[in-house]
């Protein structure tokens, strides 16, 4: 009786019944590998796969051989058998050529010489007279990465009939930037520590970093920088080296490069000379000997990643040398070893400029041509800084002779930080399909960063991490849709942010449709959501000051240009920052069409308007309204967005977790009074200048200017 109880209760279990209710803390991201729920499906993938032929001598090989037997005894609910050639009836056969003979022998050539290093086939055929699902790829990573796909295929609940993938990365350097601190402290990190434990390193290997591995080979993520731009030399002395080894150790079966930031005054801090001045011999020969001696610990060592000249960063102009100077010495260092530098373009000068937004390009465009072919110049989507909305970057296609690398932000610094749902792939897209026209209608920021108008061959994307210790990663479990994301969009620039919102939600949680659809209107809309409840119609840079959460468009004193005034430039009058040829002509940094498009009134936009524009308060918008009315409309919307968001997530109770998704519901709880803070602070500081009343039709602000001015820490006050 007890037996057959228990065979009952094991069968339920198989069949998944209870699944969607498993209490899940989120630790396995988008990789849960869940029963099948589909019965059809699931018979056609048994029937498909009974079992597994993978040669595994290799790291990474073994890796995918692992991920292989995880992800289908998930999903089939049964352990398969790997056998070294089975007997008779349809397998899953994956390897390279010259790890099996079986797939040196298919009809794959010409799909093989396409895929290169990275990328694989993946096909349902017929070999040597039996049904076969095939995963082939020239190298072991690339197995690694069909492997993913197909398990995300089977994820999604794709067929496996008539399978013709085949697949390659667009972009060659696919890296996350973690702003992480020796002391495990993370800058604009809002999901605990960071994941390096570096006093337990060498000896000690958390079994988070293979995970953390698996998750950035699921995505095509192939690099990661493993210290801040905020750089300490200490990293690069050897007792650090050791333990950046065995990082890299872990790290390399999935096919991932650890990259190190290069503090430029190294040579002085840890090197003892008297300066770091990139032309003198000794600071030459100190980096060649200091990269020498890297590469004989991590001999795959990636390169470096360096912020210089940069917010109180040190760099060759404190030596009246050029960014290619400082840039050109580190590339020559790591060029015999195949070792690249990202040299970042995030620069603004200590004096207070006329216009911060055009600095970089003022420096950066006079520089095409001068970098060594291993420099990648890593420009930041938009000319400010990763705020919710901003023009592309117009370095983007300014220099045609230089590789630029796209960094995009992860972490939302500036996009609610620990407790706001947004999804900034829909932004990023905005970004990647933006014309810079550089040669002509077409030439998108996709095209630039993926090699292809220029011809580069050394091509990069770079995101600042989400990532901590926090036991699902990410903090807010929709953070984890931005992690994903970045991977998805690395790879293909071309890819669509709906449909990977589609396919993280089927992952991530389930594939009822019921859930998918709203969930993934609510991921779709988020980040407009935000802006509208932050800064609308082209406004920026008016958060708190320092920890950017939260409003401060009163915030004065100081640096001109690190405070919202300098930016918004509110007055009876009017506001907006004039960057027209008339203003500051930041629009004269862009090609004729995009810079005539921003220049005029008619054709910018209300998104971008204030961004370019001063607006009179009366003066009509897009939707008829006076811009003061709109700007409440806006900002009142955004609240009433939230406010959607949270009913339409209540009504999804049960059908997933409810651990995830009581997460998520306070999260979006909190999201709600952020946004309302947002709001009514912004109205009533705007409304001194504007002189006008709120609408009868909205909400008014639950207190007065003063209690919202005078409140200055990184929570949301009690209103
Ligand atoms: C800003 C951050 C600051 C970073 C800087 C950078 O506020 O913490 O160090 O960017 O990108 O957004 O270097």
């Amino acid at each position: 009786m007890k037996t057959a109880l228990l065979r009952i209760a094991l069968v339920l279990a198989a069949l998944g019944t209870a699944a969607p209710l498993r209490a899940d803390d989120g630790y396995d991201l988008w990789l849960r590998y869940s029963l099948v729920k589909d019965a059809t499906r699931l018979a056609e993938y048994r029937a498909a796969i009974p079992r597994i032929v993978i040669d595994s001598r290799t790291p990474t090989l073994a890796a995918a051989r692992d991920e292989l037997g995880r992800g289908l005894r998930g999903l089939l609910g049964a352990e398969l058998p790997f056998t070294p050639r089975g007997p008779r009836g349809p397998y899953l056969l994956a390897g390279t050529p010259s790890s099996s003979r079986e797939i040196d022998a298919l009809e794959l050539k010409r799909e093989l010489l396409a895929a290169g290093s990275e990328g694989y086939v993946i096909r349902s055929m017929d070999v040597g007279g039996r049904q076969a699902t095939v995963i082939a790829a020239n190298t072991d990573v690339g197995v690694l990465y069909g492997v993913f796909h197909l398990l995300r295929h089977m994820q999604t609940e794709g067929s496996l009939e008539g399978l013709r993938i085949e697949e390659k990365p667009r972009v060659e350097r696919r890296i996350l930037n973690h702003w992480d601190n020796l002391d495990r402290s993370v800058e604009r990190g809002y999901a605990g520590r960071s994941l390096w434990d570096w006093n337990a390193l060498p000896g000690t290997l958390d079994p988070r970093y293979t995970d953390y591995a698996r998750a950035n080979a699921s995505i095509g993520i192939n690099g990661t920088v493993l210290t801040n731009v905020n750089a300490n030399a200490q990293v690069l002395t050897p007792a650090y080296l050791q333990k950046v080894r065995a990082l890299a150790g872990v790290f390399r079966p999935y096919g991932i490069r650890v990259y190190l930031t290069a503090r430029f005054s190294a040579p002085i801090e840890i090197g003892g000379l008297r300066t770091a001045d990139p032309l003198d011999p000794a600071v030459r020969a100190w980096w060649k000997a200091k990269t020498d001696e890297i590469y004989r610990i991590i001999p795959d060592f990636g390169g470096f990643l360096v912020k210089a000249n940069s917010e109180g960063q040190p760099g060759p102009q404190d030596y009246r040398r050029t960014h290619a100077d400082g840039a050109n010495m580190l590339a020559e260092a790591v060029a015999p070893h195949d070792g690249i530098v990202m040299w970042r373009a995030f620069v603004y000068s200590p004096d207070e400029p006329r216009d911060r937004t055009m600095q970089a390009y003022d420096e950066f465009h006079p520089l095409d041509g001068q970098f060594l072919p291993n420099v990648l110049v890593q420009v930041k989507n938009g000319p400010l800084d990763f705020q919710p909305r901003e023009p592309f970057h117009p370095l983007f296609g300014a220099m045609p002779r230089t590789p630029l690398m796209l960094e995009l932000q992860v972490t939302q610094e500036y996009l609610g930080q620990h407790s706001d749902l947004v999804y900034l792939a829909p932004m990023w897209q905005e970004v990647l399909d933006a014309d810079t026209y550089a040669r002509g209608a077409g030439s998108t920021v996709a095209k630039v960063i993926d090699g292809s108008l220029e011809g580069h061959r050394v091509t990069g994307v770079a995101g600042v991490a989400n990532t901590g210790t926090d036991r699902n990663w990410t903090g807010h479990p929709f953070h984890q849709a931005n992690w994903y994301a970045f991977g998805r969009m690395a790879w293909n620039p071309a890819a669509r942010s709906d449909a990977i919102a589609d396919e993280w939600i089927r992952m991530t949680f389930t594939s009822d449709e019921a859930f998918v659809r709203p969930v993934k209107r609510m991921m779709m809309e988020s980040r407009e959501v935000a802006v509208n409840y932050m800064t609308p119609l082209g406004l920026h840079h008016i958060m708190a000051r320092s920890h950017h959460y939260g409003p401060g468009p009163w915030v004065t004193g100081g640096r001109a240009d690190w405070t919202a005034l300098y930016y918004h430039r509110a007055d009876t009058l009017g506001i907006g920052f004039d960057r027209t040829a008339a203003g500051s002509n930041a629009v004269g940094q862009y090609v004729g069409p995009v810079r005539d498009r921003f220049n005029d009134r008619a054709t910018v936009g209300d998104s971008l308007l204030l961004w370019f524009h001063r607006v009179g308060w009366n003066d009509r918008v897009e939707s008829g309204r006076t811009l003061w009315n709109e700007m409440v409309h806006r900002y009142s919307a955004g609240v009433d967005s939230v406010r959607a968001m949270r009913r339409a997530w209540d009504g999804l109770a049960g059908k997933i977790d409810a651990e995830r998704h009581g997460e998520v519901a306070r999260r979006l709880a909190t999201q709600e009074r952020a946004a309302r803070w947002w709001r009514d602070a912004s109205l009533l500081y705007f409304q001194q200048f504007a002189r006008q009343p709120i609408p009868p039709q909205y909400e008014r602000p639950a207190r007065p200017l003063e209690f919202y001015t005078a409140h200055t820490s990184d929570t949301i006050p009690e209103f």
